[in-house]
């Protein structure tokens, strides 16, 4: 009895030690997790699947579930070796124990194996422990099913042996309850959480996740299984553009005890792509190993094409830029304890990934070109048109700064204008109008006090695709820009803007679409603020015209088309009209269905800023920060456009 009581004392006055190292989590959440916002909620999910990543990097388990339930309970299983259920010596409780109840600085316990935790994760299972109204661990091991309960952090039970399973069975199973006293809000993305995993399946060639969302009646499940890794990571970042080749360039290797792989492959496009990760997270602000990466590049690419006579002597060596302009590149280290550095600690500052990235890519590139010399000419060709291009954009540059007038600078409003009378901007709007028939027919139509139109003719730039020299030259871009007032970038001053509302007229097809999609990629990219600020919209032209007994009727879908009919009756007298793009419509028309500020409808556009800034930490943006949060802006929209077309 004695002896008992002494027991249950020692683990009473461990119980007070470990409460008060969890208590300070849920005093301090967002020292741990960085908020407890959305993004902080998240994070509870990355630091228990992260644990299972690094036991897929151990080599010990290739499956990895996530199952979000109803009410947002999550479950990770994985099928690993399973947490060690054995006293650990030092604390005197099962290791499992000490994983979820005491804190460990950087989550560097256990030993043994190839433990890797990064960034602003790696702060342990004990910080979501402490963060849970309850959580669950099963441990599948030797034939049994260990089982514990912590409810804020604190044990409920010893671990105990709760069944037997199939002695081949082995892995480790959690589920937790996030604490709604901590968080603003427990709900879970799908999306966001479906886009990490993703992610961290591209970067873990052979690991597969089951990602389950059960809180709907019909549960999702995606699964992500990538035997190529990055080299299918790169493949899917090209896949909306045009590969210059067809094989992604792969070098990996082992130095200084850094594991390094890169995967990279031009498209046809301009834009550098480049992503760096350590240990599985992304490193916005790049660091040692994206260094190392550009330096090593440029070296070889521009010994590659000296030595095999691709350019001549006196030509000047590629920049860094010249060689990555189109290049989509993944690098991706794995480091025992990296340092991060910088305001937001997302730059690598760990000085041996420089070395072997640089090294790495030094030996296995070179190779590579020697073995496909195809693609070692296309992208030595590329680099010189890209130089040529940096030149003439920088002799246009020097002859501005030369004391010429830039550009865009002091152009009167461009010709095709027909712009309004009243010159109050806030009365004002101006119709951005596929071509020039539907042009004529929207001066005649508009209300010229305060009404502008402004025709283009064909198809605008694409900004996402041209150069800047060739953006600067364009006569419809360069209509816009002067039409607007506001001028662009750095120059750009709202308080100068022409127009309170932008509208942009397109034919209500695919090609209409098109357009309207290259307008709002010009907007997004050159002045940004337009959109935020809800001064962008799409026009709506009817799809339809029916005639009955004289009167007529506009429907703007298919479905609208279908209730008019139920409602006038459907008769063999009754002529439709469908209009396949503005022209076919005269003034009159234009005005009543599609310009009268009394009777049209306006499609604002919109950009969800939450949504582009969260992003900006993971792939979700990536993607996100970089690529995808444009491209999703612009694909709805432009599905928007299409709708109209239905
Ligand atoms: F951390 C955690 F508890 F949240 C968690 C850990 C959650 C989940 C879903 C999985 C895991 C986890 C841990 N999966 N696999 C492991 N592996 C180990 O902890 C382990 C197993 C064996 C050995 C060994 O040296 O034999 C070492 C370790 C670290």
């Amino acid at each position: 009895m004695g002896l008992e009581e002494e027991k249950n004392e020692e683990y009473g006055a461990n119980q007070i030690q470990i409460l008060k190292g969890l208590e300070a989590v849920r005093k301090r959440p967002g020292m741990y997790i960085g908020s407890t916002s959305t993004m902080g909620l998240h994070h509870l999910v990355y630091e228990i699947v992260d644990n299972s990543v690094d036991e897929a990097l151990a080599g010990t388990c290739d499956h990895i579930e996530v199952t979000i339930h109803k009410g947002n309970s999550v479950t990770v299983v994985d099928n690993g070796r399973g947490i060690p259920v054995g006293i650990n010596q030092q604390a005197g409780i099962p290791a499992v124990e000490v994983v979820f109840t005491i804190l460990h600085a950087g989550g560097k316990f256990g030993g043994g194996g190839y433990k890797v935790s990064g960034g602003l994760h790696g702060v342990g299972a004990s910080v979501v422990n402490a963060l849970s109204e309850w959580l669950e661990v099963k441990v599948y091991r030797d034939g049994k099913i260990h089982q514990q309960r912590y409810e804020r952090g604190a044990t409920m039970y010893p671990l105990r042996v709760i069944g037997e399973c199939d002695p081949d069975r082995h892995g480790t199973e959690v589920t937790f309850f996030p604490d709604r006293e901590i968080f603003d809000s427990i709900e879970f993305e799908y999306n966001t959480l479906k886009q990490r995993f993703r992610e961290m399946a591209f970067l873990t060639k052979g690991l597969r996740f089951t990602f389950t969302d059960e809180r709907e009646e019909e549960p999702k499940v995606s699964t992500f299984y990538y035997e190529g890794g990055i080299i299918e990571f790169v493949k899917y970042l090209n896949r909306s553009s045009n590969a210059l080749y067809d094989k992604v360039i792969y070098c990996e290797g082992m130095r200084n005890n850094v594991y390094v792989e890169v995967a990279m492959q031009h498209n046809d496009g301009f834009k550098d792509n480049t992503y760096g990760f350590v240990n599985n997270i992304i490193t916005p602000e790049g660091g040692m190993h994206v260094e190392g990466f550009r330096t090593s590049l440029t070296k070889t690419i521009n010994d590659y094409a000296r030595n095999n006579k691709l350019i001549r002597d006196s030509d000047p060596n590629f920049s860094g830029e010249d060689i990555r302009e189109g290049l989509t590149t993944i690098i991706s280290v794995k480091i025992e304890d990296p340092q991060f550095e910088g305001q937001t600690k997302q730059k690598l500052g760990t000085s041996e990934a420089r070395g072997a990235v640089s090294s790495i890519i030094g030996e296995q590139l070179k190779v590579f070109l020697e073995q496909n010399p195809e693609v070692g000419k296309k992208i030595v060709l590329k680099s010189q048109t890209a130089q040529r291009a940096r030149e003439a954009a920088k002799k246009a540059r020097d002859m501005e700064r030369a004391g010429r007038k830039t550009a865009l600078d002091g152009m009167s409003l461009p010709g095709k204008l027909a712009d309004c009378t009243d010159k109050n901007p806030a009365n004002c709007e101006i119709f951005i109008v596929e071509g020039d028939s539907a042009g004529g027919s929207a001066k005649t139509a508009r209300s010229r006090a305060t009404q502008a139109i402004l025709p283009l003719r064909g198809k605008i730039l694409n900004v996402e695709k041209a150069r800047l020299d060739r953006i600067y030259g364009n006569a419809e871009i360069r209509a816009m820009i002067t039409a607007f007032g506001t001028g662009i970038h750095e120059d750009f001053d709202i308080t100068k803007l022409r127009y309170d509302k932008i509208i942009i007229m397109t034919d209500a097809d695919v090609d209409g679409a098109h357009i309207a999609t290259l307008m709002l990629t010009f907007l997004y990219r050159f002045m940004p603020e337009l959109i935020k600020q809800g001064h962008v919209y799409l026009a709506q032209p009817p799809l339809y015209k029916v005639e009955k007994n004289r009167k007529q009727y506009y429907a703007y879908s298919d479905a609208e088309l279908d209730k008019i009919l139920r409602e006038i009756g459907r008769d063999q007298n009754n002529k439709i009209q469908r209009y396949k793009g503005l022209g076919e419509m005269d003034a009159d028309q234009l005005w009543e269905t599609t310009m009268d500020p009394e009777k049209r409808i306006l499609k604002r556009v919109n950009l969800d800023e939450d949504a582009a800034s969260e992003t900006d930490l993971t792939f979700t943006t990536l993607m996100g920060d970089k690529v995808e949060p444009r491209r999703e802006f612009i694909e709805e929209n432009a599905r928007y456009v299409q709708n109209l077309d239905v």
